[in-house]
């Protein structure tokens, strides 16, 4: 028996494995491994997001801080930067067009901020840059009384991983720590030809596969487990009737797997299924009524020139 305190990760794949409909959490997508594997899946030309975004960031940046409307100097607030290399785009051309503002990437991560940070100074010099560490609510709390008006920035697509009373939620917390005229700048996935986003989701190449396969590896390796990968598959469907992307592990067979750091076993039936992602893709009409029901205001999308993205800009 082991005896130290489980971890957030013992314990959801404790309760999601033993549950009727079995789940894991995709933040547990992102361990080192798994972080690797996201960035094959940005360079794969099937995963359309990142170009989008790279697209919208590139070209309409100077149209982005037109829409701001901030007497200056303000904040730039982002929440879960990964590299930064979509930001810079917008960072350089808000310098370039002599902005006055303070960068300030939040991450949980201590060397992934060391590492934006590097990036960041070395491209571009003159930015104005306050990392902090720590859960992204502790620090927008210790921002609330700012005088300098705010651009929070949520990009990548990453509020399609939660279930729509979790985004509300997590919508809600955004603006409880912003003020009035503060803005947020939210990277959402639209809907579009099912086709382009099932390939996106299913590709060729097995990544989106091995992507899923490391959470068994985390399972093995964090909780001392006996899966074996063979003994499992991949599935990904989109629905263009609700625009989810919905994707699974298969148990290939009747098996069992033991966990001794969690001392116990996990029962799979043949074909069961486990739910590892949500990826929810927007209309224009779902984002402004997500808007709405949390607080804000659309004030405009900014969109590749396919429409398959948005930056979306709202206003408190
Ligand atoms: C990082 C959540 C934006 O949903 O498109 C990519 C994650 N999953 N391929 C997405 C992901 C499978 C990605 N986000």
């Amino acid at each position: 028996m082991n005896t130290t305190a489980p971890t957030p990760f013992a314990e959801d794949i404790l309760h999601g494995l033993k549950s009727d409909e079995k789940h894991i959490p995709s933040k547990y997508f992102y361990d080192d491994n798994g972080s690797r594997i996201f960035m094959q899946i940005m360079k794969m030309p099937e995963y359309y997001p990142t170009d989008c975004e790279f697209e919208i960031l590139t070209g309409q940046s100077g149209n982005i801080l037109d829409s701001l409307n901030f007497n200056e100097p303000f904040n730039i607030v982002e929440f879960g930067s990964g590299d930064g290399m979509k930001t810079r785009q917008m960072l350089k051309a808000f310098l370039d067009r002599k902005a006055d503002f303070t960068y300030i990437p939040i991450d949980i991560s201590q060397e992934a901020l060391n590492a934006l940070e590097k990036n960041i100074k070395t491209a571009l010099p003159d930015v104005k840059m306050k990392p902090k560490t720590g859960d992204y609510f502790d620090v927008l709390k210790s921002m609330a009384d700012t005088k300098v008006p705010n651009l929070f920035l949520f990009m990548g697509g990453n509020i399609g991983n939660y279930h729509l009373d979790e985004a509300k939620d997590l919508l809600n917390k955004f603006n409880d720590g912003m003020k009035k005229g503060d803005m947020l700048l939210l990277g959402m996935d639209l809907r579009k030809n099912p086709q382009v986003i099932q390939k996106a989701y299913d590709d060729p190449h097995g990544i989106t596969k091995a992507f899923n396969m490391n959470l068994l590896k985390r399972i093995n390796s964090e909780l001392d487990a006996d899966a074996n990968l063979d003994q499992f598959d991949f599935y990904s469907f989109y629905n263009p009737e609700n625009g989810e992307v919905h994707t699974y592990l298969i148990s290939l067979k009747k098996q069992q797997i033991h966990s001794n750091v969690l001392d116990t076993d996990f029962s799979f039936e043949k074909d069961e299924l486990i739910w590892t992602e949500l990826s929810k893709k927007f209309s224009l009409e779902e984002i402004n009524r997500l808007a709405k029901s949390t607080g804000f205001q659309v004030v405009r999308n900014f969109m590749d020139c396919r429409h398959y993205f948005t930056d979306s800009l709202w206003v408190k």
